[in-house]
């Protein structure tokens, strides 16, 4: 057995199609979510297989979903919880009936990645996604078009002005006890069904618009994993996103995380440090960006990890138009690009 490569479907609105995703070499699967459905809404199964079984017809396994949304409500630790917490195990146990294996989710209050220009340019004439943390202090969320491609959650602008207020009254202790609540009720019902939860590291790992983010580094991690001592409480360790604080070594984390079997879903991209909390992304290899994929690589094989890998965001290239970061022709180059390392690996031994 060995890690498999996959790649983020949008569902029937991606401009990417299953046709096109199916003739990149070496993907295997496909990862996506049902995109019509309000946040704490209970997936019903039969959307759930309709979409797997849409997936499958093109050869595509189908067995990560990214992501279930948490409700607000949930990271607020508002009494509303209760159902919204019953939803997300009922859709635990729908998703494991349909053959899901493994579940990304988040835990960043209102904004999910986040980042300061979506179009900038490269010295090659390519575009990327980038952020610098002087320009995001100066933003103010309530205002502009803050709604990122990936995002699967947005909100109305006085929704959001409530959000962000409730988020400013809020530690991170009891960010953090909000989550190990809601932990110790879904991991249980996440064993049921044979599912291995897998929270997304904050992105970037830092607090974002004065709202806490704790899911930042090894010592964050550690904790999660501890909240609740089961193999179905793991995580995405995704490079990218951990990576933009060069104090997170990725191999050293893939080791740590890999041994205790607690590394569902691998995200593999490069970013560019380009100052202190500043960096653009890159195209996939080690030698565009701070990080070193064959490193990174190493560890998942040294590690015997044998679950989803995906390429992450990729450049706009070859004048394509569609959601930034997750186009077809960069992303499609990353999927190239592991999947040699990955042979490669596999055949030299050190
Ligand atoms: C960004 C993605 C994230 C991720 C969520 C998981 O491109 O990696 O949006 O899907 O944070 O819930």
């Amino acid at each position: 057995m060995d890690m498999y490569l996959t790649f983020r479907w949008f569902g029937d609105g991606d401009p990417v199609t299953l046709e096109q995703i199916r003739q990149i070499p070496g993907v295997e699967g496909v990862v996506a979510a049902l995109y019509d459905l309000p946040v704490g809404a209970v997936w019903p199964l039969e959307k759930i297989t309709a979409l797997k079984d849409k997936i499958n017809r093109y050869g595509l396994r189908f067995d990560v979903i990214e992501s279930v949304p948490v409700h607000e409500d949930i990271k607020l630790g508002l009494k509303t919880r209760e159902r919204y917490i019953d939803n997300y195990c009922a859709t635990l146990l729908n998703l494991g009936t349909a053959g899901i294996k493994v579940v990304c989710y988040n835990f960043m209050p209102v904004f999910d990645w986040t980042r300061t220009e979506l179009h900038h340019v490269l010295a090659d004439g390519s575009t990327a996604l980038s952020y610098d943390h002087a320009v995001a202090q100066k933003m103010d969320p309530l205002y502009g078009d803050l709604s990122l491609p990936g995002w699967e959650v947005s909100y109305a602008r006085e929704e959001l002005q409530e959000l962000i207020a409730r988020y400013h009254e809020l530690s991170e202790e009891e960010l953090w006890a909000n989550l190990e609540y809601f932990l110790r009720r879904v991991v249980p019902a996440a064993e049921r069904a044979g599912i291995r939860l897998a929270i997304h590291p904050d992105d970037p790992p830092w607090p974002v618009f004065g709202i806490p983010r704790i899911i930042r580094d090894k010592t964050g991690l550690d904790r999660l994993i501890n909240l609740v001592d089961s193999p179905a409480n793991g995580i995405t360790l995704c490079s990218g996103s951990l990576g933009a604080n060069p104090e997170n070594n990725i191999p050293e984390l893939i080791r740590y995380f890999g041994r205790k079997g607690r590394i569902h879903f691998a995200h593999c991209r490069n970013i560019k440090i380009t100052k202190d909390r500043c960096f653009v992304e890159t195209a996939h290899p080690s030698a565009d960006g701070s990080l070193d994929m064959v490193e990174i690589m190493k560890a998942y094989r040294d590690t015997d990890f044998q679950g989803p890998v995906r390429p992450d965001h990729g450049r706009m290239i070859w004048g394509e138009k569609g959601r930034p970061g997750y186009g077809l022709y960069d992303r499609a180059l990353g999927a190239a690009y592991l999947n040699g390392i990955r042979e490669t690996l596999r055949k030299v031994k050190n």
